[in-house]
């Protein structure tokens, strides 16, 4: 980055020590990921100087016949990998996804049904601080308070209750398989269009892994880099006669030029998604995180609903008598990222909480297993036991780990 290095030394330095940090930080985000170094220089191609708005073959621009390439191969391959009959690639996000999702099906003031925020839904599925929460009625479904799964038979009186315009399913901090055909019957005994946002789960639905929302749902809402390890950015996938609905709501009514450097690294993923290398990726994932998650409950964590199916594990961090932010945050002083999570019912607010999100997406990515989250497992049994007692030792720990794997 030699051009970089020259015209600014600030910018150039700050992304030299996002290097090191993430070279020598353990990242256990459940939703980031390293990308493939392909995808990076899709990201950083020339693509990111040429206009593009509207849709392949039909844009507000001259020149685009390249670009039209480009955003065809990403939409024909999303298609292709989730069985889809439409894809639209241009939401620069998953919260634009979800809302123009939700703007394509809903008009103001209608009633939509999601997992609340505090069950382990996401903002976008109707929170009030959220503009979904605020231009649509948002109805809130939880968890059974003994399993700590969802509890399909309470969504099912919520919607025979208030007869929302769409459920969504999907969530943020969700350690469960779904099932989105429990969702699709409850959706059609009343009449809702079915949402499912797939985010956290995308790379799993991609190799089979988990049940594809795709076969069941009017409209699927995704990012594409969590475990689908693509650039940040969104996607909308949905049954063929809402998709004039869904582009016409992402392009003209909630963007304008689409990021066309990104939807080449969109589409780079979806190519690297279908390739052997990555269902043994997604395999090895799942197999990490049934072997933290059993790490774990061995030194008494509680972790909510009892384990894992899936990238991530929620630990209630109560029975130690700490809280999510104090601890993220000493695990972060000894090179370990992770972040503060509310469990379900927490006592504590949402910028404290009582739980920790944990995930492996990254650190398989780097080719770690078993016998590393043996050793991860141990080091976070250390601080949340010694709290700062412990900070340098694992530190060093977690430093050494790290040089063993490129990033
Ligand atoms: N913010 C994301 C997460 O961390 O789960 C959801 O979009």
């Amino acid at each position: 980055m030699q051009n970089l290095k020259n015209v600014d030394a600030e910018i150039y330095s700050a992304i030299k020590l996002e290097e090191k940090r993430q070279r020598e930080q353990i990242e256990l985000i459940a939703s980031e990921n390293y990308t493939s170094v392909a995808v990076r220089e899709a990201v950083s191609s020339v693509l990111t100087n040429k206009y593009a708005e509207g849709y392949p073959g039909r844009r507000y621009y001259c020149g685009c016949e390249n670009i039209d390439i480009v955003e065809n191969l990403a939409i024909e391959r999303a298609k292709h990998l989730f069985k889809a009959e439409h894809a639209n690639v241009q939401p620069h996000s998953g919260a634009n996804a979800n809302l123009a999702t939700l703007l394509a099906l809903c008009k103001n003031g209608d009633t939509i049904l999601g997992m609340s925020l505090s069950a382990g839904g996401h903002l976008t599925h109707g929170a009030p601080v959220n503009i979904c929460g605020k231009i649509f009625n948002a109805v809130t479904y939880g968890l059974d308070p003994i399993t700590e799964r969802i509890d399909y038979q309470q969504i099912q009186q919520l919607a025979l209750l208030y007869r929302p315009k769409v459920i969504i399913a999907g969530a943020s901090a969700y350690p469960r398989i779904i099932d989105f055909k429990r969702f699709r019957d409850i959706a059609d005994r009343v009449g809702a269009y079915l949402m499912a946002d797939m985010a956290h789960i995308a790379g799993l639905v991609a190799t089979n892994l988990h049940p594809n929302p795709c076969e069941v749902a009017d409209v699927v809402t995704t990012t594409t880099h969590k475990t689908l390890r693509g650039p940040r950015g969104g996607m909308i996938l949905c049954k063929k006669e809402l998709a004039k609905k869904i582009d016409s709501a992402v392009f003209p009514g909630l963007q304008g030029g689409p990021l066309e450097h990104i939807i080449a690294g969109k589409a780079v993923a979806l190519k690297e998604a279908m390739m052997p290398q990555f269902k043994e990726y997604q395999l090895q994932v799942l197999q990490n995180c049934k072997v933290l998650a059993s790490e774990l409950m061995g030194y008494g964590f509680r972790l909510i609903s009892g384990g894992s199916d899936n990238h991530l594990i929620l630990v209630d961090l109560t029975p130690f008598g700490v809280t999510g932010k104090y601890i993220s945050e000493l695990l972060h002083k000894a090179n370990i990222t992770t972040n503060k999570n509310a469990i379900p019912n927490d006592k504590q607010g949402p910028t404290v909480t009582s739980g920790l999100r944990i995930g492996t997406p990254a650190v398989t990515t780097l080719g770690m297993g078993e016998k590393e989250m043996k050793e991860i497992a141990n080091m976070i049994y250390q601080i949340v036991t010694q709290k700062e007692n412990a900070v340098n030792i694992v530190k060093a720990k977690a430093i050494n780990l790290m040089k063993k794997f490129q990033v």
